[in-house]
């Protein structure tokens, strides 16, 4: 066996990077400074936009369609960043319109253009859902006990991955592209099948893996997984939510290829076959001016109360706010067994604590997800029957998306959000809750097993496994001074304001532009 050999490190991508807070206007000229008039191509699974079907038959030619947004931290997050950037996006089409969409909204600089898939073999788009969703995402979440792939899907999951990859290849051979950027485990083989469809030089690709990195024994129920870790090595630069989860991807890359010269890994690079591919840790953030704005707008505030009345809520009542699409990851299960812990423990706050969960349902025209969201609707009616008192239950569940100009000022009037995820690779919520609490002392209650607790270090952790320590750890803090409440939630937004989605993408930009610059130099 070769010994691996020893491998420099770019200094220019050294996570120290100098501290500067990045706005929507710094990242947008950043990218024109790096690549000139040259566009960012984004690709994602699925559509940022869901497009109204027309309800007066045939729309018109040129007629733009009315639009409205898909509760997906992917998906929202960098359609706000292509409205500053502008640029151009590939998805799988899911709701009706055209092939291709420019999206332009009122109020933002730039507009990009939607090129929507179609995939002509439903069978093979099929198996490319079921790969994706069936294997990964509960194995990535440590779930493997809600598997249900099938042997042979992976034929599906490449022949979708090939598709996006002749697009993609289509569209750099129309416009000038400065870097590809794709996102999240549905498209690993995507820089794989580009490459082997390229006949001259490429822009630099670079992917970013928006769910958790797992420990090493959930990757061995995966048959097809070095060919998955190869493909994403395939890649320029990889990016993942933490520190932990770069760490065990290196180590799942180090474990699968030990003993072959042909892969060398340090810290924050890979070497494969003499090429350089850059792995580093970018926690994503949201755009805090955002929610904080509205939070405060008088407008949305007034929908906000006339939101809760509509459900029965009246406008002093106390509330926990839950924000999540309604997927096991999520903890749903966890949430309800904690509240019922926190009546049972604390009777005193029945009648004057109820939990308001937005809930969009998600993937459910799926069995697993059926029967998960009957089991979280079943476990609601249970809790609201054994703690109900007069005509006051205690949770209000709400399973629609809500429009973030009302979402916004939610969260601002919530005593506390309750996040209680087994597993999520960041938790944009998390950060949106802290946003819209300038000058309040709303609570985070945040669950250790989220990226964003591994960054947001003074929020009040935690378990969703251990619902008695929850209960009384909600009580506690609920019950803590204002002052308390408002420095902790000080130093929190502060942070969330530095590690913005501006500071993500900007970072991410620089990050290529410097292994692009390093390769040019070799
Ligand atoms: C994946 C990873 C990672 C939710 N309900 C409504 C609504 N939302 C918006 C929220 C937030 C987004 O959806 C959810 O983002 P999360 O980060 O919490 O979760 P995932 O969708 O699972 O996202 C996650 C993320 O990617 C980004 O990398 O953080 O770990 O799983 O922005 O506001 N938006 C509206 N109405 C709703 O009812 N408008």
């Amino acid at each position: 066996m070769t010994p691996p050999k020893p491998i420099k490190e770019n200094p220019a991508l050294s996570p120290r990077e100098p501290p500067r807070t990045w706005n929507a206007l710094s990242v947008s000229e950043r990218f024109r400074s790096l690549y000139g008039s040259r566009k960012l191509l984004v690709a994602t699974h699925r559509e940022p936009v869901i497009v109204q079907p027309s309800t007066k038959g045939a729309s018109p030619e040129g007629d733009s369609p009315k639009l409205r947004y898909p509760a997906g931290g992917v998906s929202q997050s960098l359609h706000r960043l292509l409205l500053q950037t502008g640029g151009d996006w590939v998805s799988l089409q899911s709701s009706p319109g055209p092939s291709s969409l420019d999206i332009s909204i009122p109020g933002n600089p730039a507009s990009y253009t939607l090129f929507r898939l179609s995939v002509e073999n439903p069978y093979r788009e099929e198996e490319y859902q079921r790969f994706s969703n069936d294997l990964l995402w509960p194995l990535f979440h440590e779930e493997p006990g809600r598997v249900g792939s099938r042997p042979g899907d992976f034929l599906g999951y490449e022949a979708v991955n090939r598709l996006f990859a002749d697009h993609i290849a289509r569209i750099t051979h129309r416009h000038e592209i400065g870097v590809l950027w794709i996102h999240d485990y549905q498209l690993t083989l995507v820089a794989k099948e580009l490459r082997a469809l390229a006949s001259g030089p490429l822009p630099p690709i670079a992917f970013f893996w928006h769910i958790p990195w797992p420990r090493q024994e959930f990757l061995a129920h995966i048959p097809e997984r070095r060919t998955l870790l190869e493909g994403l090595l395939d890649y320029d630069f990889l990016g993942f939510q933490t520190a932990l989860y770069r760490e065990r991807f290196l180590e799942s890359v180090a474990r699968e290829f030990s003993g072959s010269s042909r892969i060398n890994v340090s810290p924050r690079l890979v070497v494969k076959d003499g090429r350089r591919i850059h792995v580093g840790d970018y926690p994503i953030g949201v755009d805090p001016g955002r929610f904080e704005t509205l939070s405060l707008d008088p407008k949305g505030q007034a929908e906000a109360r006339a939101f809760l009345r509509e459900h029965g809520i009246g406008p002093k009542e106390r509330l926990l706010i839950s924000v999540d699409r309604m997927d096991y990851t999520k903890g749903f299960l966890k949430r309800l067994q904690i509240l019922d812990s926190f009546f049972r423990s604390f009777p005193e706050w029945i009648g004057k604590l109820r939990l308001l969960q937005i809930a969009p349902l998600t993937r459910s025209d799926h069995p697993t997800y059926q029967g998960y969201q009957r089991k979280v609707r079943d476990a609601v009616r249970t809790t609201n029957d054994r703690w109900k008192a007069d005509d006051w239950f205690p949770v209000v569940s709400v399973e629609r998306t809500v429009d973030h100009r009302i979402l916004a000022p939610l969260y601002r009037m919530a005593s506390g959000a309750l996040v209680t995820s087994t597993n999520d690779g960041m938790n944009l919520v998390a950060k949106e809750y802290l946003a819209a609490q300038k000058d309040e002392g709303g609570i985070l209650f945040l669950s250790r097993f989220t990226g964003a607790a591994q960054g947001l270090r003074e929020a009040v952790l935690i378990d969703p496994y251990d619902p008695q320590t929850a209960a009384a750890i909600i009580h506690r803090a609920l019950a803590e001074p204002l002052s308390i409440r408002t420095g902790r939630n000080k130093i929190l937004r502060e942070q969330i304001s530095r590690n913005n989605i501006f500071q993500w993408m900007g970072s991410i930009l620089t990050g290529v532009h410097a292994t692009e610059q390093e390769k040019q130099e070799e």
